[in-house]
């Protein structure tokens, strides 16, 4: 648990492969400019499940493919439906503080080729589940949350087992993979308040490695 004297930076750990570095984005203005650059390019789109629901969270891509969503499934695409277009390129700073972070908990030489980006406003949610659509889980993923604050709900192998709930707050880095690579996870619906700089809006940055 962060308590009042921990610094920032220091990767914590949560549990088997689960590593938190707060505030560890330590130039969160230069991430979400990168954040609107994408958007601008690949704009926000609300994708609909294989089951026929709309998603209540935004999301955007970049990198050599990106993450799609539609009755036919959940996959990884080098074009955006939407353009029609190659996703943007990720900023190489960002990915340098990508592999940093992975290296510091515990995961060196990983190499994304997507970056999944997520938009919530208040009352979104993301239900549990698990990232199963990459071709290797021996990769963690990297996430980067920004803005509001949010509860990251994370379980076990089973959809009903317990999960811990973790608070994800404004420059916070979250490392996962090897054992707990395909656990349950999620995010409840946000409640607010804004944040103070980014308005009520929660952005999450998940960095993947989808092809071997
Ligand atoms: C989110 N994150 O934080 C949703 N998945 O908005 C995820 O679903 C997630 O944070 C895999 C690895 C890290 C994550
Ligand atoms: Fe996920």
């Amino acid at each position: 648990m962060a308590g009042l004297f921990d610094l920032p930076g220091a990767p914590e750990k949560i549990t088997d492969g689960l590593v938190i570095i707060r505030e560890g984005i330590h130039d969160p203005d230069a991430v979400l400019r990168e954040v609107h650059r994408i958007a601008q390019q690949s704009p926000w789109r609300t994708m609909i499940t294989p089951g026929g629901k709309t998603m209540s969270v935004e999301m955007t891509n970049a990198g050599a493919v990106g993450w799609i969503s539609d009755r036919r499934g959940y996959r990884y695409e080098g074009v955006d439906p939407v353009t029609g277009e190659p996703w943007p390129t990720m900023h190489n700073d960002i990915v340098n503080l990508v592999r940093t972070s992975a290296t510091a908990a515990g995961y060196p030489g990983f190499e994304p080729d997507v970056c999944l980006v997520n938009r919530y406003r208040i009352g979104a949610k993301m239900s549990l589940h698990q990232d199963r659509d990459e071709a290797d889980f021996s990769h963690p993923i990297v996430s980067f949350s920004l803005g509001m604050s949010a509860t990251f709900l994370f379980g076990g192998l089973r959809r009903t087992d317990p999960t811990l709930k973790l608070p994800l707050h404004h420059g916070d880095i979250v490392v996962w993979g090897g054992s707990s690579r395909l656990h349950y996870h999620g995010i409840a619906s946000v409640n607010g308040p804004a944040h103070s700089m980014v308005g009520p809006y929660r952005i999450n940055l998940t960095f993947r490695r989808a092809h071997s």
